[in-house]
């Protein structure tokens, strides 16, 4: 073997040990080849011991990489080779996601965690070569929660979609901003395209609408349209002359619409917490009156929000009747669907959001029950060209007005942001393959699961649901064994039942086996939420949750 300079040495024995640290399925299958103690030069990927012998490269060869690796002579059969390993990591992933017998999740506290992964977590001057990147991302999934596993039901955006994910790697190779048409030509009309066909099954023939990094924004969006068309001023002169604008919204919709008051300068006391009916949904006589006290305070009604699927509950605000007090009052009326706005693809439940069109914006994120990978989310004005008057600028260096195209395909400065990422064509992809009846499909089928869940837990008396009825494919329960079915005083059985949610929470991500969701809500005790939006959830992994919890629950007798 040839001698190698100091800094060679020094370079093996720094890789050797940060790649002593490779996950440990491949250290094993390390050891198992006889690989301790040779030379990088002669250890070889997986992709080659996976005797696909016609493409193997020495990945130890190659660091501090940039394009022009890549470029030369033998760079397109490096680069295949590299990303086929990329590719396979991934696929591995997958599988263990749906491989029901493994953890959901490998729980470590930060500090942990940290010690862990000390030999790969930090960031120096120094290079590593691309064996040590493929290891990284091996020990990277290696301790992330598996979200598309069916036990994962902690999310309202859960499993993941393998069109999608196909989708998102073709967006990051295109790399590109959706400021602007001329850098991003075909995902502008793809973005045009698809959110013309959310619009036409919110039932609008005009409007517009763009693509937000997440509901919370939409939510911004919505309210920032509401009081620039109240008062196009604004967007000068600022919130200064003390006038005071009401928000109201039900006191189970998201933080965010709270979020965005607090933003926009309208004020936390000026958002108005609107009473909910026993299912959730707001009560719109409480609402109107709110209205009058408001009007007679002297304050300026700006903005109602009707949620349509809810955080925890998933229940719809009545769209028709809110509509209603909007249009009495003349108040802006927006519709928070993030969650629940996509049933408009199906003809079962899109009643849920009968009266939809008549809204004046609306928030809907394609990221959760439609399966797209995180993050996609619209939102949707209907007075054509108000999004763009709040929120531009004109940047002269990026929206030049005498361009050799149609300028109104550059879409960014609707937008808050300048930089945006390209949320459309994973949506796309998968629309694509799946059409309108793929995502009816799926949509029905978590409410089918739902239903599965609630009749399931129904049947059992060591089981309590927070409603007996759902709209969205939300189930709420409490587990409710025997000892607590027996304390009489109602304080005491809360106490109890409040503990043990959160308690049962902690022992099923020690155990990995499964997470759910849990929250108390109003003076409801700590319950469980699960939300169904993983369309690879089988009637099996729904016993197996009910089970689970019960075995769990006697760890601690
Ligand atoms: N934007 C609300 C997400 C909450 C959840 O996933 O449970």
């Amino acid at each position: 073997m040839e001698s190698l300079s100091n800094k060679e040495v020094e370079k093996q024995q720094d890789n050797e040990k940060e790649k002593s640290c490779l996950d440990g399925d491949n250290t094993r299958f390390a050891r198992a080849a006889g690989w301790n103690g040779k030379p990088h030069a002669v250890r070889q990927t997986e992709f080659a011991l996976d005797r696909s012998k016609s493409m193997s490269f020495d990945w130890t060869e190659f660091e501090k990489v940039f394009a022009s690796e890549f470029n030369n002579k033998a760079g397109f059969e490096r680069l295949v080779s590299f990303l086929s390993e990329v590719s396979k990591i991934i696929a591995k992933y997958l599988r263990s996601e749906r491989d029901v017998s493994s953890k959901v999740l490998d729980f470590h506290h930060p500090h942990q965690l940290r010690e862990m992964m000390d030999h790969c977590l930090y960031v120096d001057n120094k290079p590593r070569d691309l064996e040590q990147l493929l290891s990284d991302c091996k020990e990277t999934l290696k301790y992330c929660v598996k979200t598309a596993h069916p036990h994962f039901l902690n999310q309202l955006s859960t499993g993941i979609d393998i069109i999608g994910l196909a989708a998102e790697w073709v967006t990051a190779a295109a790399n590109t901003n959706m400021f602007t048409y001329e850098i991003a030509p075909v995902f502008t009309l793809m973005e045009e395209t698809v959110l013309q066909r959310m619009k036409q099954l919110i039932g609008w023939s005009d409007g517009d609408a763009i693509f937000a990094p997440g509901g919370a924004i939409s939510n911004l969006y919505g309210l920032m349209v509401a009081r620039h068309v109240a008062d196009p001023g604004i967007k000068h002169t600022g919130m200064a002359d003390g006038r005071k604008f009401a928000v109201f919204t039900s006191a189970q919709s998201h933080f965010s619409i709270k979020k965005a008051a607090v933003l926009l300068g309208i004020g936390l006391d000026n958002v108005y917490s609107i009473q909910t009916d026993a299912r959730g949904r707001m009560n719109v006589a409480a609402l109107e009156e709110t209205v009058q006290s408001v009007v007679s305070g002297g304050a300026v009604p700006l903005f109602v929000n009707a949620t349509c699927g809810t955080t925890v509950l998933g229940a719809f605000d009545p769209v028709n009747p809110i509509a209603d007090v909007c249009e009495k009052y003349g108040i802006w009326m927006h519709i928070d669907g993030a969650w629940g706005g996509s049933v408009l693809f199906t003809e079962k439940y899109r009643h849920l959001l009968d009266g939809v069109n008549r809204a004046d914006s609306m928030t809907w994120n394609p990221h959760k029950m439609m399966g797209v990978p995180l993050q996609c989310s619209a939102i949707f004005v209907k007075k054509q060209g108000v999004l763009q008057s709040a929120n531009e600028l004109g940047a002269d260096y990026l929206y030049q007005k005498d361009k050799v195209y149609d300028t109104s395909y550059d879409t960014g400065d609707k937008a808050i942001q300048c930089g945006r990422h390209n949320d459309v064509f994973k949506l796309w992809l998968m629309w694509r393959s799946k059409g309108d009846d793929g995502f009816r499909d799926q949509i029905e089928k978590n409410f089918e699961m739902a239903r599965y869940m609630l009749e399931k837990l129904k049947a059992r008396e060591d089981f309590e649901l927070v409603l007996e009825e759902i709209e969205g494919p939300n189930v709420c329960f409490w587990y409710t064994p025997e000892k607590i079915r027996a304390i009489k005083s109602h304080q005491d059985r809360s106490f109890q039942l409040h503990k043990l949610t959160a308690c049962l929470k902690g022992l099923m991500m020690e155990k990995g086996s499964m997470l759910l969701q849990y929250q108390p809500l109003g003076s409801m005790p700590n319950f469980f939420r699960i939300a169904f939006s993983n369309s690879a959830i089988t009637r099996t992994d729904l016993d197996f949750v009910v089970q689970e919890i019960v075995d769990l629950a006697e760890q601690l007798e």
